[in-house]
């Protein structure tokens, strides 16, 4: 069948919103029509070339949610009218991490910038009868999509698919992050360098965990007055050596017991970790551009404060446990999800979508299809 897409074709260029070519669901697949899909800042690093993948054309987009069309013979709980979240990692189901139910560590993730499904094929080719590819074997900036039944999560029908679309990718990402790495508990101080689409999340993550000192740390205002209604206890505008002054003044001078570093890690993992506390936890929730090969932390600060620095994909957390949950959480009032939402686009506007989110203007903007 021919469905339209947001094609990435060449780093630099605005994606091309053209028809393609989409083949039927193979045995272990799943065909969606999507519904909403989010537009997430790493999408952005790919267009610019910041993070490469390993082929053009590609369909991006990977914070999705739709409703299954058809599926292949051997696909296991998943029927045509079903409501799903597609997930960034697959979760094979078949390797020691998906064995031990980690599907965030799933061994097929380094694939999933390749381009072709999980099964090493491709589903998509273009006018021209080239192989396109899928980012996160998602390609979600597409009216349908095939995928793999790995990256397909069954949720309720009562939630709206654009809610349902977020805890895709930016809320499992930060909520996730606060509760499940950091593991923030009542009373716990937090610093949140970089109050985007992973970092607001991390701000209402940390709020459920009960912190009671929220710092929000952002160089866009409107951010910082978003992180408030998300939870912000304080908020600093401010980078470098005055953020670290900033949260180590609201901290009595020892820091926070948790720092998470959602932006441009480079620059904001050093501020960051001195305004974290000894033995406290700098969590990096953010990906670095490729030319960024090391992080700037003198080895003897690391050891005498015996501090942790860890990283923490899709929560870090199965995202088959988180997804449903996050819901539940929503479904309760206490996860904010349409206040995420900043502007809705169709796939036609796209570009302009990418062009607000660089613009600061968008906490998440959300491309919407009929
Ligand atoms: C990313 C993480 C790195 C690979 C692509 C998806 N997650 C969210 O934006
Ligand atoms: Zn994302």
């Amino acid at each position: 069948m021919i469905t339209q897409a947001a094609v990435f074709r060449a780093v630099g260029a605005p994606l091309s919103i053209e028809p393609i070519t989409l083949d039927a669901p193979r045995a272990s697949e799943v065909q969606v029509k999507v519904k909403a899909v989010g537009l997430c800042r790493t999408d952005l690093h790919v267009m610019r070339g910041e993070r490469r993948v390993a082929m053009a054309p590609m369909v991006l987009g990977h914070e999705a949610a739709g409703i299954v069309e058809q599926v292949g013979n051997a696909v296991n709980g998943i029927a045509p009218g079903d409501h799903v979240v597609l997930t960034f990692i697959p979760g094979c189901g078949r390797c020691r991490w998906c064995a031990r139910g980690l599907h965030h560590l799933c061994a097929q993730a380094p694939r999933i910038t390749q381009g072709p499904q999980l099964d090493g094929s491709y589903r998509r080719s273009d006018a021209q009868g080239r192989d396109v590819g899928a980012f996160c074997m998602i390609g979600g900036f597409a009216e349908r999509t095939v995928v793999d039944q790995a990256s397909v999560i069954v949720i309720d029908k009562d939630v709206p698919l654009d809610l349902a679309a977020l805890v895709a990718c930016g809320v499992p990402a930060g909520v996730g992050a606060a509760r499940h790495r950091a593991k923030v508990k009542a009373g716990d101080s937090v610093l949140v360098v970089g109050c985007g689409g992973d970092g607001m999340n991390v701000v209402q993550g940390a709020r459920l965990c009960g912190a009671t000192t929220i710092i929000a740390a952002d160089v866009v205002d409107a951010k910082l007055d978003w992180a408030r209604g998300f939870g912000a206890t304080h908020t600093v505008n401010a980078r470098g050596e005055a953020l670290t002054k900033a949260v180590l003044d609201l901290t009595e001078g020892v820091g926070v017991n948790h720092a998470f570093v959602c932006i441009d890690p480079p620059a904001t993992l050093l501020p960051a970790f001195r305004a974290t506390q000894k033995a406290g936890n700098v969590v990096v929730t953010a990906i670095t551009p490729d030319t960024v090969k090391s992080i700037d932390i003198p080895p003897i600060e690391l050891f005498a404060t015996q501090k942790a620095v860890m990283g923490a994909v899709y929560g870090f957390i199965s995202p088959r446990l988180q997804i449903p949950e996050l819901l539940r959480l929503y479904r309760t009032g206490d996860l904010r999800l349409a206040e995420l939402i900043t502007r809705t686009y169709a796939l036609a506007d796209i570009n302009q979508g990418y062009a607000d989110l660089d613009a600061g203007k968008n906490l998440r903007g959300m491309v919407l299809f009929d």
